[in-house]
């Protein structure tokens, strides 16, 4: 793909996109503990306590909220690898991911 446009008679402008963003989204399930939740969000997602547990709550009481946005690989490992943190101690805990509109 070409990385300039060139409209006649005009300069010719640079055109240079960002890579679209993606959301890592928590889904709420009935079994995972709310400490557990916490711990995974600070560990993989290096939130504070409060900002995990406002994350917590929300999906909790939601259904599903929006942790970070990144690029694609990095959302994809870190909720495969968040994901993976909930399996490994027998818990449903659910990490998917989006692209931004
Ligand atoms: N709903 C869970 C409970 O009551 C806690 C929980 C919150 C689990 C958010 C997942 O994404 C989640 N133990």
């Amino acid at each position: 793909m070409s990385d300039t446009v060139v409209t006649p008679g005009t300069e010719i402008e640079p055109k240079v996109e960002r890579p679209r963003l993606h959301k890592v989204i928590l889904l709420n399930d009935d079994y995972t503990p709310r400490e557990f939740v916490v711990a995974v969000l600070k560990g993989e997602f290096r939130m504070t306590e409060d900002q995990a547990f406002n994350v917590m709550i929300t999906a909790h009481k939601k259904g599903a909220c929006v942790v970070a946005v990144f690029t694609r690989d990095v959302a994809e490992t870190k909720a495969t690898r968040a994901t993976e943190a909930g399996r490994a101690k027998g818990y449903p805990l659910m990490f998917t991911t989006e692209p931004e509109e």
